[in-house]
């Protein structure tokens, strides 16, 4: 089902200090930023690794509000991983096939992800305390 790890969501205060820091500190690049009003964030994508089933990234969350999923976690734990996501070529099969096996879902159909690609999360209840994400990029990414 899975076919990589898409990216690893780093919870931050501020993406303009976040990014330099992690652009120096690994020699990466920010390939890509957007703000997701849904998700109440504002995202930058730091491509580790151009693999032939798609991209790796370190993806940094800055909330844009207090009151969204990645302005309550850093109130909460403060900055640190906020969430992995697992690429899948299918994501309408895979939401399927883990409704079957009982799992809970947030997003029990797709929602918009970064570049276009459509995602979905899993509740961190539902697997050990981690916040799961599955992620279909769009064609050509
Ligand atoms: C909260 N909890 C977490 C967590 N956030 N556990 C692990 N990882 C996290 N990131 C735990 C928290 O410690 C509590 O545990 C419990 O969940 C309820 O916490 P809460 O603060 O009351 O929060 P809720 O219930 O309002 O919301 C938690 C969930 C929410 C996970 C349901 O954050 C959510 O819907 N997340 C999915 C959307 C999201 O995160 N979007 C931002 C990234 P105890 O104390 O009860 O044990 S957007 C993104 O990645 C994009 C756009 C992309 O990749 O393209
Ligand atoms: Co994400």
């Amino acid at each position: 089902m899975l076919t990589r790890i898409d990216h690893v969501g780093i919870a931050v205060p501020s993406l303009s200090e976040a990014i330099p820091h992690y652009e120096e500190a690994f020699n990466l690049k920010c390939v890509h930023q957007e703000t997701n009003e849904r998700q109440g964030v504002r995202e930058a994508m730091l491509l580790v690794h151009a693999g032939e089933t798609g991209g790796s990234y370190v993806q940094l969350l800055e909330p844009l509000r207090e009151d969204t999923p990645v302005g309550k976690f850093l109130a909460k734990r403060g900055p640190g991983i906020h969430h992995i996501a697992y690429g899948v070529d299918n994501i309408d099969a895979a939401l399927a096939s883990l409704t079957v096996a009982g799992f809970e879902l947030i997003n029990k159909t797709p929602v918009h992800g970064t570049s276009n690609s459509r995602i979905a999360f899993i509740h961190p209840r539902a697997l050990g305390g981690v916040l799961t994400e599955l992620v279909e990029a769009a064609a050509g990414h």
